[in-house]
């Protein structure tokens, strides 16, 4: 039996719509609890890439050509389809990029570097993957900015009071996760907004733990800028969103330079395209977003209230399962977390726990996931993570239970 508590989620068909699912892994049927690294792609993703190369591509707002319209059109219709998917103002808002890493090297880059000045604050936590700390720790040295780590207690819950101690008038940018990718732990974004807001800085949040999991609404939170990745979200690798508050955006320079982001050059300068055409130099990932856009008509589809009261079933039926086994210990216990559990087995290092997993045709991250602060904080190298997606039922968190019982075995 597949679970869920919720009988009405269509479990079986959505299982069917991610043909990967129906493979085996040493010749085991597939288990994949690796959704917050990427996630698998519904057909209905996959097949939407393929039929814009069979029929409709070409470069995208520079041919006066039928395919270069189409594609074009294809492109800026999976623009406002991210454009309602985060309650964006205005398809303005939104830079198409490679992915979260990318929007946030941006925002610290063209930002940072026209705005920050010695002296001035940037709040992170210690929560944080390392493409929102070592962004910030370039500029930093560019500019003479530091740092401040909003701490976390020893569930992995976010501090807040902490944090708004850290607070203060030369505080210019706050930039946190929404989700942690490691603990899971959701980030009280709606209040850490207010707060920095009151205090004169700027946010940004990273949503690429959150968008799978949660409706997001930019404009409610009042973000300054939010990122996420479509690989994360059913879509294509290689694309991804960078939402920004107009006004900032006009008011940056451009990250990188090129084709497609001017308006008009000489070789006595050049003025640059309107937004969001100012921020996306060069060709971009063309298919990568009309995919995106399949990806986000996908989740509609099903509700984001459906997935995330499926996905709360699963990461709690996981954490009482896992910490039913002895040799189980979990790495952070939030009080609110979204799809993801960490924990390590007693005396087993996680990349082993992570290959006799493998043989037992189960997907795992095991490492340190892009936050070594954060194991530092918890006084580990490593830990395994499961992670959840839409797909996944309770019987593949049963397997997961069987499967380090195995792991024990093996190391008995
Ligand atoms: N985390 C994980 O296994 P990119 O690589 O640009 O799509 O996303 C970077 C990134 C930024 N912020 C958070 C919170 C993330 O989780 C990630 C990607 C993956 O946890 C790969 S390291």
């Amino acid at each position: 039996m597949n679970g869920p508590a919720n009988r009405t989620y269509p479990i079986e068909n959505i299982r069917r719509d991610f043909p990967i699912l129906a493979q085996q892994v040493h010749g085991k049927p597939l288990v994949y609890l690796d959704n917050g690294a990427s996630a698998q792609k519904p057909s209905a993703v996959i097949k939407k890439v393929s039929e814009t190369y069979e029929t409709a591509y070409a470069n995208v707002h520079r041919g006066v050509h039928t395919m270069s319209q189409l594609a074009t059109d294809a492109m800026e219709e999976a623009r406002e389809k991210a454009r309602a998917f985060i309650n964006a103002g205005s398809a303005s808002e939104m830079i198409f990029v490679r992915g979260a890493t990318e929007g946030i090297n941006l925002v610290a880059a063209a930002w940072g570097r026209a705005n920050l000045v010695a002296g001035d604050e940037i709040i992170l936590s210690v929560l944080e993957h390392h493409s929102n700390i070592v962004p910030w720790q370039i500029v930093a040295e560019q500019t003479g900015a530091v740092i401040k780590v909003a701490p976390i207690d020893d569930c992995g819950n976010f501090l807040f009071e902490e944090y708004e101690n850290l607070l203060s008038p030369r505080t210019r940018m706050v930039a946190v996760t929404h989700v942690s990718n490691a603990l899971g732990t959701v980030v009280p974004v709606d209040r850490v907004i207010r707060s920095a807001h009151d205090a004169g800085a700027l946010v940004l949040i990273d949503g690429c733990q959150a968008a799978p999991h949660m409706a997001i609404d930019v404009r409610d939170l009042d973000a300054d800028f939010y990122v996420l990745s479509g690989h994360k979200l059913y879509g294509p690798s290689g694309i991804g969103l960078l939402y920004g508050k107009e006004e900032l955006l006009r008011a940056m320079p451009p990250y990188q330079s090129g084709g497609e982001m001017i308006d008009r050059v000489t070789f006595d300068g050049t003025t640059y395209a309107d937004l969001p055409f100012k921020f996306e130099a060069g060709t971009p990932d063309i298919s990568g977003a009309i995919g995106l856009g399949a990806a986000i008509d996908y989740l509609n589809a099903l509700g984001h209230e459906a997935v995330a009261d499926h996905e709360g079933d699963l990461v709690e039926y996981a954490a009482e399962q896992l910490s039913t086994l002895n040799s189980v210990e979990l790495v952070g216990t939030p009080d609110e977390r979204a799809a993801i559990v960490s924990f390590n087995v007693r005396d087993i290092h996680p990349h082993d726990v992570g290959t006799i997993l493998d043989y037992e045709g189960i997907a795992v991250r095991t490492g340190h996931h892009c936050a070594q602060p954060l194991m530092d904080r918890f006084g580990v190298a490593a830990t395994v993570r499961a992670s959840f997606g839409l797909y996944n039922t309770r019987t593949e968190i049963d397997a997961l239970v069987r499967g380090i019982g195995r792991v024990r075995e093996m190391f008995s």
